[in-house]
């Protein structure tokens, strides 16, 4: 019988972790670790962050991509065969971890912190007014399964909660707004904006200038998307206008961030190395198997991109 290659080709730490879960619940696949291909017209399967830029030349029989992280705009989808099925990742683990994130960073922009810490840097022992929870407007941009999860967490700390997305969506307790019509309403509500939008050919420098002006003074930026969405200098004048009154930015363009970039010391802006959520290994293999199951039965796979979207 021939033999099924599921490859994997990413951290090779989270994939000998990987390898467990498949010797456990697919013992019929033979898993291997890049750049451990054997032979290449058997592999079927690949997971990756970045595949190799000739892929479809060197495994002929490839059925499936599987992208080992939540966004797939690493990919070069002009490069890769037209009718091969690309999968992003959706498991529990990295849910969980861009909740902690969001949660952590919209509670310190409610709570100002970061003009705690301006005080702290300067001795200034200075109370400010606390705002209940319910009269802090949240905006979530992207209600996939990141920004879904997000607004559930904020929901149940009692914000006002908003979210934007390309379609209609209906969520318990967010007042969900779809296209570029509605935008503006959405932002003109939004005292802490989250992004977590793909990045796509439309979503690129999608926080410029003219988005920053449609919200209110002051309001402050949770970005966890993806670094080109930005328009750094126009985050740098919205924050020194103070249209913009906080930044916390998990992800930068280019990664990482040079030495000399004005993000680094910004007083305004909390910066992090794009480690607001990661694919945890366990669930995602076990996630993945699931996907697989569902590819075998011909029944669709969750987290199946749509290559005309982009996302
Ligand atoms: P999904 O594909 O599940 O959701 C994307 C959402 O964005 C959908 O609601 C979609 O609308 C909306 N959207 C896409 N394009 C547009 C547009 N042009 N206008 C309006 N809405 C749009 O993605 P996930 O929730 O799984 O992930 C979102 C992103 O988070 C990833 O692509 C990645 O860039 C980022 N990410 C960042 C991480 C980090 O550590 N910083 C970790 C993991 C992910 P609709 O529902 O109508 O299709
Ligand atoms: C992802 C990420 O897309 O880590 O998974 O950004």
């Amino acid at each position: 019988m021939d033999t099924t290659t599921f490859l994997y080709k990413s951290d090779p730490v989270r994939g000998r972790q990987w390898a467990e879960v498949f010797a456990r619940r697919r013992p019929d696949i033979d898993f291997r670790i890049w750049p451990d291909i054997g032979d290449p017209a058997q592999v079927r399967f690949l997971a990756a962050w970045e595949p190799p830029h000739d892929m479809a030349e060197r495994f002929p029989n490839l059925q499936v991509l599987f992208s080992s992280g939540a966004g797939v705009d690493q990919f070069d989808f002009a490069a890769l065969p037209p009718a091969l099925p690309v999968v992003r990742m959706v498991e529990p683990g990295i849910v969980r971890g861009m909740v902690e994130y969001v949660t952590h960073a919209v509670l310190g922009l409610h709570r100002n912190m970061p003009q705690y810490q301006r005080q702290q840097d300067e001795g200034v022992w200075k109370p400010l007014p606390v705002l209940p929870a319910g009269e802090r407007r949240i905006g979530v941009l992207g209600l996939g399964s990141l920004g879904q999860a997000a607004l559930a967490q904020l929901v149940a700390l009692g914000f006002d909660c908003a979210g934007w997305s390309r379609s209609r969506h209906a969520v318990d307790g967010v007042q969900c707004h779809a296209g570029a019509d509605e935008l503006p309403a959405f932002l003109a509500r939004t005292d802490i904006l989250v992004c977590l939008l793909p990045l796509t050919d439309s979503t690129r420098g999608f926080l410029d200038a003219r988005l920053f002006s449609l919200l209110p003074a002051g309001a402050g930026l949770v970005h966890v998307g993806r670094g080109p969405q930005l328009v750094d200098a126009h985050l740098l004048a919205a924050l020194a206008s103070g249209q913009i009154g906080d930044a916390v930015l998990d992800v930068t363009d280019p990664e990482p961030l040079p030495p000399e970039h004005a993000f680094w010391r910004h007083p305004r802006i909390r910066l992090t190395p794009h480690i607001a959520s990661m694919t945890q290994p366990l669930s995602a293999a076990e996630a993945l198997l699931d996907n697989l199951a569902r590819f075998e039965a011909g029944e669709p796979m969750v987290g199946l991109v749509d290559r005309a979207r982009g996302y």
